[in-house]
């Protein structure tokens, strides 16, 4: 009795582990202006999406702290520009505000539209006005 339940533990547990292994953390972080936030989530890696449909999921699933986001598409580079997130939107022109998207702390290269998150990435946007940060 006491082995089955030890190896049933042991079993959840390597079920667990692996799950981990497909998991990446999504964070939305503002703390420049009012209403600050920061809210994350765990979401499963499925195959061949891009960052945008995690961005969609996490609203669907967690409508509360993930309330909306705004974005518009350029031609020119191919993709979608994230402007505003959670009702909060950067202003480039104005003061260097924008919307950056960090991976483990780093910069992406590319935007929601191209970027594909893979297991164990802690994707973070943080809105940023520190225009050195780009690029
Ligand atoms: C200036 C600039 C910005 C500015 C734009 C604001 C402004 N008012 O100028 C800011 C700082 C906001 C910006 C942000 C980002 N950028 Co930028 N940006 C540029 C840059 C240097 C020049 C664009 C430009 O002025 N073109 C000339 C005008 C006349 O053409 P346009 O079509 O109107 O340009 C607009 C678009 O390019 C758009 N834009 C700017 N960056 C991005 C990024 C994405 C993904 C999209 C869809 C649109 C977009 O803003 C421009 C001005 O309105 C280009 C590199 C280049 N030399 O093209 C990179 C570039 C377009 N950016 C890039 C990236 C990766 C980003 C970020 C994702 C970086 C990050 N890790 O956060 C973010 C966007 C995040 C988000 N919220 O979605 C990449 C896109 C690569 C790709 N294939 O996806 C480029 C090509 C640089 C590179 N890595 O090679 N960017």
């Amino acid at each position: 009795m006491f082995t089955k339940i030890f190896l049933c533990i042991i079993l959840f547990g390597i079920m667990d582990a692996k799950d981990n292994r497909k998991d990446f953390k999504y964070t939305v972080n503002n703390v420049l202006q009012d209403p600050r936030f920061t809210e994350s989530i765990i979401l499963k890696i499925k195959p061949r999406r891009y960052l945008i449909d995690y961005m969609e999921e996490a609203c669907r699933i967690a409508p509360t702290r993930f309330t909306n986001f705004t974005a518009t598409y350029f031609p020119s580079v191919p993709g979608y520009l994230i402007n505003a997130i959670n009702g909060v939107a950067g202003n480039y022109n104005r003061d260097h505000s924008f919307w950056q998207i960090l991976n483990k702390g780093v910069a992406l290269v590319v935007g929601v539209s191209q970027y594909i998150p893979r297991p164990r990435d802690n994707i973070m946007f943080n809105l940023t006005d520190s225009a050195t940060e780009h690029h």
